[in-house]
């Protein structure tokens, strides 16, 4: 209870923020992106994982608020990037199904893309496949406003939770993330590898562009790129850093 109330009051306590991701194109190496991950800097415990509290935010519901500070502090930071090494990057943000669904939510993504100049092309909305849910068409709906705003939309997580191809099939989505878990397997364990072999062709026949997330070893890498996967991203590229170590790092491969 204590670790709730201390977590409603880390935007306030400024103790939120945030790390970024290097998303590469496989093929020309350049850098499609970041991944925009909330970290935690508690006063007694240090950098506490998302892992240990986006549940607990969930529940209270102050997923919310979080979220909302995640969104502006992320298109903040990308629209602040007008250098030539960053000014195209897209920025990928987390979007938990609860916040999909809070009222005015499309209206508050507009309001955050008009306050901070970021253009909605390089704006990516992450949703899991618990965003997708049967009968839902109010979380259609926005999907749908979030896409006629320019905003691309990226199913995270694919194959993990209630996989059903109907989402991607009906979905406005324009990435599709392969799964550190299967990622994690490969190359070498034959079934990881079929379903690995089969989500990026029914992807790519739809479309969609392939991410390749959890990318640890060249084995993993070769191997997700030969089947076609657009976009990498991983540790053997890049941890997740702060704004300023990003910087740092894109000037080292320059
Ligand atoms: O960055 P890390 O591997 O610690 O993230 C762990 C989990 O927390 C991942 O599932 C990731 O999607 C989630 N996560 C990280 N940042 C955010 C965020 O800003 N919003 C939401 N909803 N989830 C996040
Ligand atoms: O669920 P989501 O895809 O949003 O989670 C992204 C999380 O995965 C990030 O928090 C990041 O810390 C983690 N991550 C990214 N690349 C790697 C990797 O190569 N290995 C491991 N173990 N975790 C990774
Ligand atoms: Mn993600
Ligand atoms: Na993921």
């Amino acid at each position: 209870l204590a670790f709730a109330s201390e977590l409603e009051s880390a935007i306030a306590h400024q103790q939120f923020y945030l790390v970024f991701q290097p998303q590469i194109n496989f093929q020309s190496g350049e850098m499609m992106g970041v991944e925009a991950l909330i970290r935690w800097q508690h006063p007694q415990l240090g950098v506490v994982s998302p892992v240990k509290f986006i549940g607990v935010a969930e529940l209270t519901g102050l997923i919310v608020p979080m979220g909302a500070w995640v969104l502006r502090a992320a298109c903040m930071q990308a629209a602040s990037w007008t250098d030539p090494g960053r000014v195209n990057l897209k920025v990928s943000v987390n979007v938990s199904p609860l916040q999909l669904r809070s009222p005015g939510f499309v209206a508050f993504v507009s309001t955050v893309l008009q306050e901070t100049g970021l253009s909605a092309e390089r704006l990516v909305i992450e949703l899991t496949e618990s965003a997708f849910v049967h009968n839902d068409s109010h979380g259609a709906e926005t999907m749908l406003k979030l896409k006629q705003m320019g905003i691309k939309l990226a199913i995270d997580d694919f194959g993990t939770g209630y996989s059903c191809l109907a989402y991607l099939r009906d979905i406005p989505g324009d990435y599709l993330k392969v799964d550190r878990s299967f990622v994690r397997e490969l190359p070498g364990q034959e079934r990881s590898e079929a379903v690995t072999r089969a989500i990026v062709a029914l992807g790519k026949s739809l479309h969609y562009q392939i991410v390749a997330e959890g990318v640890e070893t060249e084995a993993q890498a070769d191997f997700l790129k030969a089947l076609g996967c657009d976009l990498v991203q991983g540790f053997l590229y890049a941890k997740p850093m702060p704004a300023d170590a990003l910087q740092a790092w894109i000037s080292g491969r320059e």
